[in-house]
């Protein structure tokens, strides 16, 4: 007889299915205000137990509690609740705007909209975030104009990018915003490398790289660490951790074993974990990764627990892979809404400026899409020209490029 056991691999699955009961038990939450709040310089080895902590500020009562509760200017607040809301809002409009054929595919980031918009709000105007397709926040946070943003949406003929890149791949150098690209995690690397030739330059700009739970997976965020590790360039590596990566839960990506924060240890590179949907939270992590980068004092880690609320993008049905109602279930609630009442309960806001803000911003999107209708849309044009196919491929083109074009009679 065969001594030996037989083997067997482990494959993580998620707590429930759909059908099942919602269950995030696996989730290890604090209270607000219980994590510390580390000095700017304090070493990374001094600071582990925040990856396993929470940062939180907003309480149940929508107070601001804790060690990481900054004085924080109301108007600041206001612009981060509004930001949010447009986010959400033109999420919505382009989702169906898709429906009605105007694009392709679009991807929304519902329940994640305050970390993109409060690290925003955070950054410097000349730092350069590196984000994935789910970061549109970035944009909207800095007021860049929709109508830009809605013209490459529908692959329209005032289409900055001319057709060439997948609807939302927006590339916006002027406004620290890097071209976004299909292939998951490569933006994280070259955040990294983009952050050493500032140092090298002896520059003062920053940057922020960005990257789902799923894409830790790829080598390039393991790259990312070691570059960032060894040469400690001025870099926010955000890891959103959104439970979900299409219809894999965050522990196929590795989740289930260790957080995504604890990575950094490994790497001696200062490690947060943090509420994502409290803007209040984001913004304090963001302030606090972003002033010690700028102090010379390297890198920082941040994981952004959050949760995808909407389907991965218009081509995908979550219903079949978890519980429709897990979202109602999440412990960290919605990030609108917890602003929202946080400002309320300051005497800042009421729920009717908050309905005259939300009208205000439907016009205001829905105007944008119409203006950015009248150059066109996916199904009915007018489009690029088909000669735009043959720029950008190299600075000047090579002679073999402009025969293809000539024989294309573009
Ligand atoms: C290298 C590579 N592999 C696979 C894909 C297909 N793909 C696109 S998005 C995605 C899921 C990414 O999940 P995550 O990193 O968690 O980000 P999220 O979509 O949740 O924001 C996958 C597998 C891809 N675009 N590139």
């Amino acid at each position: 007889m065969d001594p030996h056991r037989q083997l067997s691999l482990h494959v993580p699955e998620p707590s429930s299915r759909p059908g099942d009961q919602p269950d995030f038990s696996y989730l290890k939450l604090l209270p607000a205000g219980g994590a510390r709040r580390p000095e700017q310089d304090c070493p990374p080895q001094d600071m582990h137990d925040l990856a396993f902590d929470l940062v939180r500020v907003l309480d149940d009562e929508h107070a601001a509690v804790g060690p990481w509760a900054m004085e924080l200017d109301p108007s600041l607040l206001l612009r981060g609740l509004r930001a949010m809301e447009k986010t959400r809002i033109f999420d919505e409009r382009m989702l169906m705007a898709q429906r009605q054929g105007k694009t392709s595919i679009y991807v929304q980031c519902r329940g994640e909209e305050a970390i993109a918009c409060g690290q925003r709000l955070a950054l410097g105007p000349h730092d350069m975030c590196f984000p994935t397709y789910r970061q549109q926040g970035l944009l909207i946070a800095q007021d860049f104009p929709l109508v830009d943003m809605i013209c490459q949406i529908y692959s329209n003929a005032r289409d900055k990018l001319g057709g060439r890149s997948l609807p939302f791949f927006y590339s916006e150098r002027d406004h620290g915003f890097f071209s976004i690209s299909g292939n998951l995690g490569t933006q994280f690397m070259q955040a990294v490398g983009w952050a050493m030739a500032s140092a090298i330059k002896g520059d003062n700009r920053i940057a922020s790289g960005w990257i789902g739970d799923g894409s830790t997976a790829e080598s390039d965020f393991h790259a990312a660490l070691v570059y960032a590790s060894v040469y400690k360039p001025p870099v926010v590596m955000n890891v959103v951790n959104n439970q979900w990566a299409i219809s894999s839960f965050q522990g196929i990506a590795g989740g289930q074993a260790a957080n995504f924060a604890c990575r950094g240890h490994g790497f001696n590179i200062p490690s947060l974990r943090v509420d994502g949907n409290d803007f209040l939270a984001v913004h304090a992590a963001s302030k606090w990764a972003i002033d010690r980068a700028r102090a010379n004092l390297g890198p920082t880690l941040i994981e952004w627990v959050t949760y995808r609320a909407a389907a991965h993008s218009t081509s995908d049905d979550p219903g079949k892979y978890r519980p429709a109602d897990e979202y109602a279930a999440w412990p960290l609630g919605d990030p609108i809404e917890r602003l929202k009442q946080h400002l309320i309960a300051l005497g800042q806001w009421s729920e009717s400026r908050h309905q005259a803000m939300v009208e205000e911003l439907g016009a205001e999107v829905k105007a944008a899409a119409k203006q950015a209708e009248s150059f066109g849309t996916l199904g009915k044009g007018p489009a690029p020209s088909a000669s735009e196919m043959f720029n950008h491929v190299y600075k000047e083109m090579p002679p073999h490029l402009r025969r293809q074009r000539q024989q294309g009679g573009v």
